[in-house]
């Protein structure tokens, strides 16, 4: 991969956090909740050069890992931030080593390392793809669905809209006792051919009879996958889980970075790595955790935190990537927003199009910042 060391640093002025609040489309429900927007921190760095813009994946409460907006923008205002800009010319590198003796708060780390990146890709002219080495120019998209207050009729209402808008994969998300039926419902209504996968964000207890007797019914559905069944630290269960079933695993949660994915495939805990880029710190980590799978024979596709249009570019970078070999969660705008942040995402036959100008190839227009809130942060 292309070292963001390779592009010339930018010579930063000022970094400001952005706050924003888009509603959603529809309401998202996962196991761990409702979303009803997307509560989007944004770090915008202001270079002599250029500027640039990332995206913080934590959702409002600390719900999917211990992250969470408010805590996020503590961290970047008084920790990350200062620490990474002591030497004003910076480049993403740089920073991230600048801040390696910092625990945690990845999803946060990430936002800042995207808005270096983005300057220093806009002040040279090159964008994020080329940069990263992508070698497609469309992504396959697939789709994240959430439970319907409205039950098993409303899902496949939900699903066959989306088949009909193009997506290629559906993700359903599922919870104890919202799982076997649906699913089979789904299959009976769409037939075989439907690539359908299920997420549980961590939902089901490895100690419960009852729970492991549903994931083994699941496995008879022709599942391309399940997406997290236990909690992010049960590894082992995982392992013993996966032994069990035909369905590969697929862990989300669980993997945040290199070393625990490597540990996670030898135990045997997952067949299938879903890499977001906010989980992991960013995007020297994701394409460090691809190799780590592609080493290791698993392959992994592009996760995504119902991002505005800034963070999904650079998740639809990294899916264009070797190795992104399964449709990731890479959805068009509409299916998120009303109206997005950026210039939106758009949906051709199933695809999605890798952004090729400068930076990572979408910034906030300036009237859906009208309302956001916005802080400078006091360089050192
Ligand atoms: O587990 O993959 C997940 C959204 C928010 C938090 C966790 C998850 C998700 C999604 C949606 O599934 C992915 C997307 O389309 O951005
Ligand atoms: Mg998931």
């Amino acid at each position: 991969m292309t070292l963001s060391d390779d592009l010339s640093p930018v010579t930063v002025e000022h970094v400001e956090l952005v706050r924003v609040r888009l509603p959603l489309a529809r309401p998202f429900r996962t196991s761990f909740g409702t979303q009803t927007e997307r509560d989007a921190l944004l770090v915008h760095v202001v270079s002599t050069e250029s500027d640039g813009w990332g995206e913080c994946a934590a959702p409002t409460a600390p719900v999917y890992s211990d992250e969470f907006v408010e805590g996020a923008a503590l961290v970047l205002r008084d920790h990350l931030i200062p620490a990474s800009l002591v030497d004003r010319r910076v480049t993403a590198d740089r920073a991230e080593r600048a801040i390696a003796h910092l625990h945690g708060h990845r999803m946060a780390r990430t936002a800042l390392l995207a808005a270096v990146v983005d300057a220093q890709l806009v002040a040279s002219e090159t964008s994020l793809a080329a940069h990263l080495g992508a070698t497609r120019d469309r992504v396959p998209a697939g789709v994240s669905v959430g439970i319907p207050e409205g039950g098993t009729l409303q899902l496949v209402e939900h699903v066959a809209g989306y088949l009909a808008d193009g997506y290629v994969r559906i993700k359903a998300k599922i919870e104890p006792g919202v799982d076997v039926e649906p699913m089979r419902a789904l299959r009976d209504t769409f037939g075989p051919g439907l690539s359908l996968q299920v997420d549980a964000n961590g939902a089901y207890d490895a100690d419960e009879p009852d729970h492991l007797a549903v994931l083994q019914q699941l496995d008879q559905l022709g599942l391309m996958m399940i997406e997290q069944p236990y909690g992010p630290d049960r590894i082992r269960d995982h392992a013993r889980l996966a032994a069990t079933l035909d369905t590969p695993v697929c862990l989300d949660e669980s993997i945040v970075d290199t070393v625990g994915a490597r540990d996670a495939i030898e135990a045997g805990a997952c067949g299938i790595v879903n890499v977001k880029v906010g989980r992991v710190g960013g995007l020297r980590e994701a394409v460090a955790i691809r190799d780590v799978c592609a080493s290791l024979g698993v392959p992994v596709w592009c996760g995504g935190m119902l991002e505005t249009g800034v963070g999904r570019a650079v998740n639809v970078a990294l899916a264009a990537l070797d190795g992104f070999d399964l449709p990731g969660d890479v959805s068009a705008s509409d299916r998120y927003f009303a109206r997005d942040l950026t210039e939106p995402f758009e949906l051709v036959d199933g695809y999605v199009t890798v952004p090729r100008v400068p930076g990572i190839g979408r910034r906030p227009l300036d009237d859906m910042l009208a309302g956001a809130d916005r802080q400078t942060v006091v360089l050192p």
